[in-house]
């Protein structure tokens, strides 16, 4: 069974930039939503007792249950989501995420123009994703419950773009949206641990496999 975690701050936290009516909508029921939905397409099978990444990855390659991976894949999504912003958040990063920006975009600048042209560019409900690919990072975009975590790159950090996300707060604004998300919100603290768990975990892979050609 999925459980709803609670949102990492109160529901107030993210004021003036994104109201408590929101957060209490996009959390308490549509989040909740995906995981009641997930679990009564769980109940009674083998996967019923796996973790959610396991649920994403098994539905993702059963092409007769697209309903149990948008609902797995949003609980997945949504609850990194949540962390991907904090109270207070938003500017340029420091630390390890902002070194291999400045490597892998060639300055913060182009990389902001680039979540923001991916966030407000995608066609309909989906993602803009933060992500290391390959030891890259990358912007790139998913449409509706698509997620990386089915493929090869890492999530860094997400913007959710269904208009749920902003509507109540910015209408039809969505450019505005994502220009807030990025100056007031986005959680690098989030990004800076989940990039240095990346990087050590293909640090890891590569002496495995030093290892073994050397043995
Ligand atoms: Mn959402």
């Amino acid at each position: 069974m999925l459980t709803l975690p609670d949102l990492p701050y109160k529901y107030s936290a993210l004021l003036p930039y994104i109201s408590e009516d929101t957060l209490r909508l996009h959390h308490d029921k549509h989040h909740r939503a995906y995981v009641n939905a997930a679990n009564t397409l769980l109940r009674g099978t083998a996967l019923q007792a796996r973790t959610l990444e396991d649920i994403v990855a098994a539905a993702s390659r059963d092409t007769k249950n697209r309903a149990l991976f948008n609902n797995a894949a949003q609980a997945w999504n949504h609850t990194f989501y949540w962390s991907s912003m904090r109270p207070e958040g938003g500017g340029e990063p420091t630390g390890t995420i902002a070194e291999h920006i400045a490597v892998d975009f060639g300055s913060y600048d182009v990389f902001h123009r680039e979540l923001a042209a991916a966030a407000t560019g995608q066609f309909g409900s989906g993602w803009a994703w933060l992500v290391l690919d390959q030891g890259v990072l990358k912007v790139t975009q998913t449409a509706n419950a698509e997620t990386p975590i089915t493929g090869q790159q890492i999530p860094i950090l997400t913007i959710d773009v269904w208009e749920h996300a902003y509507y109540v707060d910015y209408r039809n604004r969505r450019p505005d949206y994502v220009a807030t998300f990025l100056s007031r919100l986005v959680n690098w603290d989030f990004a800076n641990r989940n990039l240095e768990r990346a990087l050590q975990t293909s640090r890891d892979g590569e002496q495995s496999r030093a290892a073994r050609v050397s043995a």
